[in-house]
């Protein structure tokens, strides 16, 4: 997942960019180094670090040169960011005419000179928001990229429609939004404010999975596209109550393969995620018309069966648009048949019994995503980021090849009671725990006493950086800011 498509050429440098903010985190906190490196070595010798003398160069070898507009912009958030008190001119003539050595150590600090080769453990370091039960304004959108990048996160999911609003503005179908979001103009996003979202997204390395969910989790839609959902009967006629996604009619998988190619020219990146989770046959059973093509189409009374001839259906939609389909586990509960490359996302087995599942799926062949332990919604008293931390996504039973399956894992903040108010402090620090658990090498990493003292500093460096993060105990910030 980490090779993008063409317009991103510059997004191979993501390494040497890495390297660079190593440099800034090593700086203010001994021992901050949060994701922990894979390979580091630090020696005796100091180095000044002087603002006035520093600056960031291109490798002769490198493939990005002066122009690319993705390390430019780095270069200099990163400056600020290894400088945070630093003006230009700001006090400087104070010293002039001293010693240039000493001059350096006021305004600079000295590094240990370190060697670091790093790269990450898994590709895909997820994070996902959800825009719909809540919705969340493009800044808080933006503040949540930042912190991603500081923790080395690459893939935002975007859970950015469900049941209860539609605030994506689509071009082809605007009534999807003016009649589901919570408010049509205020509460829904443009394509400007997702264009925005994206670029932002990628100059800090981040790729931004879109989701439309579907069958179920979809009452929303219905408000603004009338005949796609199915609707409930009682007693022989609709009861008004409408359920998931009707499948059965030829008009949904033309409204789909529309807004389907709409979503994939607008987000660039090659991954779609087609959700399929969590859906309720209630509805569908209680319809006559539902259960007639039941029996048209042999499923008997396996709504499973029918299902799968939904999700197969619109997966196929998407590949023939190149994209590749990411799907909750539930897809693969009801063995469709979907293609090879389809990556299967593990959220059941919640808290803790994901490993089974990986076997499972990883057997079968699929790629999976596991998201199951770090669930970090759900908030407890105490150092819940302990159990995030110690998750090991290879402990379970397979071969090498089941293993090399695991592409990589998210944290994921549903949203029934989060909005801009608490995402900030409920996402950080607790979600680089299992940052550092997908970037690092897992040997390095294997105390959480030791990880403890150092994701403090991390936190501290947080909000120094603006970034709202809770405490994780009892303790000060050398630099208390607020
Ligand atoms: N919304 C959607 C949700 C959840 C899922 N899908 C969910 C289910 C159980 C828990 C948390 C979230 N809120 N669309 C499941 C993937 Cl514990």
């Amino acid at each position: 997942m980490d090779s993008v498509s063409g317009r991103y050429t510059c997004l191979n440098m993501n390494y040497l960019l890495l390297i660079m903010i190593h440099i800034g985190v090593g700086l203010h906190a001994v021992g901050g180094v949060w994701p922990m490196p894979q390979i580091s070595a630090s020696s005796p010798e100091q180095y000044p670090l002087n603002p006035e003398a520093f600056y960031f160069e291109y490798g002769r070898q490198s493939e990005a040169q002066p122009g690319c507009s993705v390390l430019d912009a780095a270069f200099k958030r990163y400056f600020s960011l290894i400088f945070p008190d630093y003006f230009p001119g700001d006090n400087l003539s104070v010293c002039a005419g001293q010693a240039s050595l000493k001059a350096e150590t006021v305004w600079g600090f000295f590094v240990n000179k370190t060697d670091i080769e790093d790269f990450p453990r898994f590709q895909f370091r997820g994070i996902l928001l959800d825009t719909s039960r809540h919705y969340l304004p493009v800044q808080a959108i933006l503040k949540t990229l930042d912190a991603m990048a500081y923790s080395k996160f690459n893939v935002f999911h975007w859970h950015i429609v469900d049941d209860p609003s539609f605030p994506y503005q689509s071009q082809t179908f605007p009534d999807l939004s003016a009649k589901g979001a919570f408010h049509p103009m205020t509460h829904i996003y443009t394509q400007t404010d997702v264009q925005r979202v994206i670029s932002y997204a990628r100059l800090r390395g981040i790729r931004v999975l879109p989701e439309f969910d579907s069958p179920g989790h979809t009452q929303s839609w219905g408000k603004g596209q009338s005949d796609l959902l199915t609707p409930c009967y009682k007693g022989g006629t609709p009861s008004g109550a409408f359920g998931p996604v009707n499948p059965t009619l030829p008009s949904t998988y033309q409204f789909i393969a529309r807004l389907f190619k709409e979503v994939s020219s607008v987000f660039p990146d090659s991954y779609i995620h087609l959700g399929g989770d969590e859906v309720n046959f209630f509805c569908w059973k209680s319809n006559p018309d539902v259960r007639a093509f039941m029996q048209k189409m042999g499923f008997g009374t396996d709504f499973t069966k029918l299902e799968a001839f939904y999700m197969e259906s619109i997966v196929n939609i998407t590949s023939t648009l190149n994209k590749t389909a990411i799907v909750w586990q539930d897809v693969f509960d009801y063995h469709e048949r979907i293609p090879e490359d389809t990556v299967l996302h593990i959220w059941k087995g919640v808290p803790y019994d994901y490993t089974k599942e990986l076997s499972r799926i990883t057997k079968a062949g699929k790629r999976v995503v596991l998201a199951a332990p770090w669930y970090i919604n759900h908030i407890a008293y105490g150092q819940d980021w302990r159990k995030s931390y110690t998750v090991q996504p290879l402990n379970f039973s397979g071969t090498e090849e089941q293993k090399k399956l695991v592409i990589g894992g998210e944290v994921c903040m549903w949203g029934e009671y989060v909005d801009a108010t608490n995402l900030t402090p409920r996402l950080w620090p607790r979600a680089s725990a299992a940052a550092e658990r997908l970037w690092s090498d897992e040997k390095q990493t294997s105390s959480v006493e030791k990880a403890f003292p150092r994701l403090q500093d991390f936190r501290c460096k947080l909000l120094r950086r603006g970034i709202q993060a809770e405490p994780l105990y009892v303790g000060h910030c050398r630099h208390e800011y607020q």
